[in-house]
């Protein structure tokens, strides 16, 4: 009997080793962006030396210019962001149940003082830093940029998650190819 419970355990272990790798793989490349799911569909953080293409995009209270992008499933492409509007804005990639969650996430930054409407205590981050690969969140009149690989063909948004701009228009759409 004992005997038997061991091979089982040591089934449901390989059984369990096995899923993980394939998880993994399917995952995509593994950065450190934590929102989990949809990931492996979005894409990964890109390689700037892999970027052919780079797009500009326009921030302003609360709209984008363009307001939606095409591109081909695993293109890395690099963004250049302004924001020229008055308030605080982000630049995010992900998809509609991504940037819900982090809608969480920016509320509770608003709350404890880190995000105003026009500026960013980064002193105030702490350990809710904004620093994931898909996303660069901007004060008024800043520029920056983000490179990203594209995932799986399909529709995904970029969207700005500061507390009502995603509510209020502040979306637009990747259709990947
Ligand atoms: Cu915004």
């Amino acid at each position: 009997m004992q005997k038997f419970l061991t091979t089982v355990g040591v089934l449901s272990l390989s059984a369990l080793l096995g899923a993980g790798s394939a998880f993994a793989a399917g995952a995509g490349h593994g950065h450190g962006a934590h929102h989990g799911d949809g990931m492996g569909q979005v894409g990964a953080k890109g390689d700037p030396v892999d970027a052919r293409r780079t797009l500009s995009i326009a921030m302003t209270d609360n709209a984008y210019a363009p307001k939606s992008i095409t591109v081909q499933k695993g293109e890395t492409v690099r963004f250049i962001v302004k924001n020229s509007g008055e308030f605080v804005h982000e630049f995010n990639i992900g998809t509609a149940e991504m940037h819900k969650a982090h809608q969480g996430e920016m509320l509770a930054m608003m709350e404890s003082g880190a995000l105003g409407p026009s500026r960013i205590d980064h002193s105030k981050m702490g350990a809710m830093q904004h620093d994931d690969p898909n996303s660069i969140l901007l004060e008024p009149g800043q520029s920056g940029e983000i490179v990203w690989t594209f995932g799986i063909s399909g529709e995904i948004e970029f969207a700005c998650n500061v507390p009502g701009h995603y509510e209020s228009g502040m979306v637009g759409k990747v259709k990947v190819r």
